[in-house]
């Protein structure tokens, strides 16, 4: 199964913030896929539902250091 996750990222002020909230989303298991919007603060996963919620996706984000939440 895949599902897709829209989460409000903030704190990402330079290029080298994006591909580590794009490592921190690829590292997470069950993510498929992660499109990582610095300039709109956006992050887009494709994830399998049955390993992994939207919003311990956002978890694992803050936990890099950008604060995020699910977009509902
Ligand atoms: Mo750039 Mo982002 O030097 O945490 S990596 S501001």
């Amino acid at each position: 199964p895949v599902a897709n996750a829209r989460l409000t990222v903030s704190g990402m002020t330079c290029g080298k913030c994006s591909a580590r909230v794009e490592a921190a989303l690829l590292a997470t298991p069950g993510v498929q896929s992660a499109t990582v919007t610095r300039t709109s603060g956006e992050a887009i996963t494709l994830y399998d539902p049955s390993k992994i919620s939207p919003e311990a996706l956002a978890a694992a984000v803050t936990e890099a250091g950008y604060p995020a939440t699910p977009e509902a």
